[in-house]
């Protein structure tokens, strides 16, 4: 069901257009909505999460928010709410949360996600699946009529050992999806490594997935996979902020 939520009062049209940043900042204010005091809540990772870190921070600073305990899925994010007064701790103090905020890179109509391009995908699905609520904020660019259709990357998080040979199964695993597996590098060419001491693997496919749930599973089968980017049947809410407003999708 899609609830059409109270748009932000769209800009006159000699305002200047709203910029990417604007959507964000606007899909992150509406999620802020759902936190209350009290909660315990997952800190996403990303620019848009990155959004949310700073309304919260607001909030608990303006006193109208109080008792909040941050999970964050990043060693960015926790830095950036330490440095905004946000008390943090671990899923191994908090196991249960009552909601988790964070960014996606693709939303298919199902409100299944690809997430992981920000690289913190394993934190992010282990907070995720530990929270009651999940409330996805994207802007509309995120939107796709299926995985993968983004022709950005699908992460796989893997262990350093061997990791060529992991790379060459997955992209023969998903060879029919035109997949092109390489191993993601930072800025200086050496591989990008994980909060977790591990290497991603970004698959990137020329048509959709054709059966997310199956590929889920024949990748988390893999030996020395670690997890991948494949949020499926996770998220409760997704809120999209778009040119004409921000809409709250909900299962
Ligand atoms: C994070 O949000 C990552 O999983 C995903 O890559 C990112 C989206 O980034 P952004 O909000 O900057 O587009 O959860």
């Amino acid at each position: 069901t899609t609830i059409r939520a109270l748009s932000s009062p769209s800009p006159t049209p000699s305002t200047t257009a709203l910029t990417q940043d604007d959507l964000k900042r606007l899909a992150a204010i509406k999620a802020v909505e759902y936190v209350k005091s009290g909660m315990v809540l997952g800190l996403g990772t990303g620019s848009t999460a990155a959004f949310v870190v700073s309304e919260i921070g607001s909030l608990l600073s303006s006193g109208s928010l109080s008792d909040i305990v941050g999970v964050p899925t990043s060693k960015r994010t926790a830095e950036q709410a330490a440095s905004l007064g946000i008390p943090l701790a671990a899923l191994d103090d908090y196991p249960h949360l009552d909601l988790a905020i964070d960014g996606a890179d693709e939303v298919d109509p199902n409100l299944d996600l690809v997430k992981g391009r920000g690289g913190a995908l394993l934190r992010e699905k282990m907070v995720e699946a530990a929270s009651d609520k999940f409330v996805v904020v994207a802007d509309e660019t995120k939107l796709v009529s299926g995985l993968g259709g983004s022709g950005l990357a699908m992460p796989v998080e893997v262990v350093q050992f061997c990791w060529k040979y992991n790379l060459k199964r997955l992209q023969e695993m998903f060879k029919e999806e035109g997949c092109e597996a390489k191993l993601r590098v930072d800025g200086d060419g050496k591989p990008y490594v994980t909060d977790n001491s591990n290497y991603i693997v970004d698959l990137y496919f020329t048509t959709p997935i054709k059966d997310a749930k199956a590929a889920g599973e024949e990748i988390s089968d893999l030996e020395g996979v670690v997890e991948h980017g494949l949020f499926l049947d996770m998220a409760t809410a997704v809120i999209i902020a778009g040119k004409d407003g921000v809409t709250v999708k909900a299962k």
